[in-house]
Order: C-alpha cells, then structure tokens, then sequence
C-alpha cells in the first residue's frame, strides 16, 4: 500500500476555534486555547497518525488587520502557510462582525490551486436553519472543494471533516517519527500553558502585553517532580503590579493554575517558580521580539 501524507494548514481570524480543532483532532493539548482573539502567537505544528497515513497540521495566528511589530510578525507567519501546505483548512465562526474578518482572507485565497475547505466552526451555538443559507452564501465567494459545519469543541462534524482529508490526500513521504505529535518543546509547551493562565485571569489589555520564556527545569524523577522558574515579560512598571496583584495574589492564581494543569500533562507533581520582568516596549522592538520568540 502507499504511503499518503501531507501538509494541512488551518488558517482564519482570530478566536474562531483553530487551536481547539488541532487539539481536537489530536487527542492532546498541543496548542493553548482562550475566549479571548489573538492567543496563538506561533505557528504550531500537530502530527495525526493512521496505519498509512501521516496528516501534518499547522495551527497559526488568527489573520487580522494590524499594526505593531509583534501582531505583524504573528499574521505573517499565518499568511506564510498559504504557500507550504497541501490543503489548506479556512476556519470561520458565525457572528457579528465576522464578514469583515473573513473577507481579506478570501481575497488571499483567489488563485490558489490547493484544494481548499471551508470549516464554519461552532455550530453548537447556532440553529441548524442559520447554517444553509450560510454555506450557500460561501460558496458564491469562493470555489471551496467542500463545505464543513463542525464544532471543535464537541467533535461534531469532525469525522466528516477527517474523511474529506483522506479522500485528498497524495501519496507522500512520512515526514514525521509515529511517535512524534507536536514540533513544540516541552519549554515551549510550560511556556504556553502559562500564558494561558494570564488570558484567563488577568482582565483587559493585559495579557497582549505579556510573554513567557523557561529559564530553567529540574526534573527530579526520584522526587516525582518537575521544578519550572519562568518569568512573565511585561511592557510597563504598572502592568508589572497588577499582573502581581494585591499580596501576589493575581501572580498566585496564574502560577496555580498552570501547576494543575501542567501536573495533569507530566503526570508527575510540579513545582513553578513565577517572576515578572519589565521589558520596556518590548511588542514594538523586534530584537525584543525574536529575544521573546516571535
Ligand atoms: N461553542 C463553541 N466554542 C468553541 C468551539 N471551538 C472553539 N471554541 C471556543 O472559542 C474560543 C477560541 O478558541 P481558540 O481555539 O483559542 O481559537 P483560535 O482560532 O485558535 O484563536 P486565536 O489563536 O486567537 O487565533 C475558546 O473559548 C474556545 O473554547 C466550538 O466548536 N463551539
Ligand atoms: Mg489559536
């Protein structure tokens, strides 16, 4: 039998459900997930496995209109995976305001020759009668290869969408080890998670202005236990304050729950260590940025 395989990008706005259908259809976390947009910051590469099949999928930053330096670099890296995959997955959401955030995206997609497929993600939330004069209405923008209603979150729909990747895959190289899922590092990963933590409990503008980099991890197997020191990058001596919070209680609150969570993927108990740093302006200062990552 051949071996098939290839590329998947899954592209859209921002907060439309990207990373929890990669994290779906992989089964584990690989990507962090918010309510709120922008929280993917890199492009994140996820590796299904099947008997004879390799499926590649890249998650990436919501696509959106932008100015400063480190939203730039974040669309860049998503419009960059519009000419290295495959297939290339275009996420949507019903809602207000949505037209005006997929519209530039379709613009981009005249005159590709890779199959493309609409996904319309959240279905869960909307009546089944919304959804046809909605689909109808896509096709006529654009030659879509299919059409998916699904929901990330409940996995309807996502069989479906599975069996259309299939069916369009090519014959092709085994890019990946079977027992390789995702190109983050385990750094990468505790760095993430942390970050999460920051978009659920810190309100407002905040978290767009913070970065998470690992100095260090001891792995104490005979302990049982993972020690992490990381330092939360802010823009501004005031922002430094309230990401600490009265008593250190907001810092508390994000440590804490990142230590759950991150136990629940180690499986092993975790200890972290939480320092906040003021690295003045760094989401406009592109050494600052690539320093941080991005
Ligand atoms: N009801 C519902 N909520 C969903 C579904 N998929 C994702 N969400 C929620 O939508 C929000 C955004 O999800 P993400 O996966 O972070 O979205 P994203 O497209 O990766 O966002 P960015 O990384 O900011 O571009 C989260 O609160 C998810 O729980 C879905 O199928 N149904
Ligand atoms: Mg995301």
């Amino acid at each position: 039998m051949t071996f098939l395989s290839g590329y998947i990008g899954i592209i859209g706005p921002p907060n439309v459900g990207k990373s929890t259908l990669l994290n779906r259809i992989l089964g584990r976390k690989a990507a962090i997930v918010s309510p709120r947009p922008q929280t993917t910051r890199n492009r994140i590469i996820g590796i299904h496995h099947e008997e004879g099949v390799q499926m590649v999928f890249i998650d990436t930053p919501g696509i959106h209109m932008t100015r400063t330096p480190l939203h730039k670099s974040m669309v860049a890296s998503a419009l960059a995976v519009f000419q290295e995959v495959d297939i290339l997955l275009v996420m949507v959401q019903l809602g207000e305001g949505d037209d005006a955030a997929v519209s530039p995206i379709l613009k981009h997609l005249k005159g590709m020759k890779r199959p493309c497929l609409l996904l319309i993600n959240k279905v869960d939330k909307v009546s089944k009668e919304m959804l046809l004069p909605l689909m109808a209405d896509y096709a006529k923008r654009h030659p879509f290869d299919a059409i998916i209603p699904i929901s990330a979150l409940t996995g309807d729909g996502v069989d479906l969408l599975m069996n259309e990747l299939r069916s369009r895959l090519r014959p092709g190289p085994q890019f990946f080890p079977k027992e390789m899922e995702t190109d983050q590092t385990e750094n990468f990963l505790i760095a993430e998670v942390i970050r999460e933590k920051i978009y659920l409990h810190v309100r407002q503008e905040l978290p767009y202005a913070c970065a998470v980099t690992v100095e260090k991890i001891d792995d104490l197997p005979k302990r049982d236990l993972l020690t992490i020191s990381a330092r939360i990058h802010v823009e501004t001596e005031s922002q430094k304050g309230i990401l600490i919070g009265r008593g250190g209680r907001m810092i508390q609150a994000v440590g804490r729950s990142a230590r759950i969570e991150l136990e629940e993927i180690f499986g092993v108990r975790v200890y972290i260590d939480l320092t906040v740093r003021v690295e003045k302006n760094w989401t406009r200062d592109t050494r600052a940025l690539r320093r941080l990552g991005y």
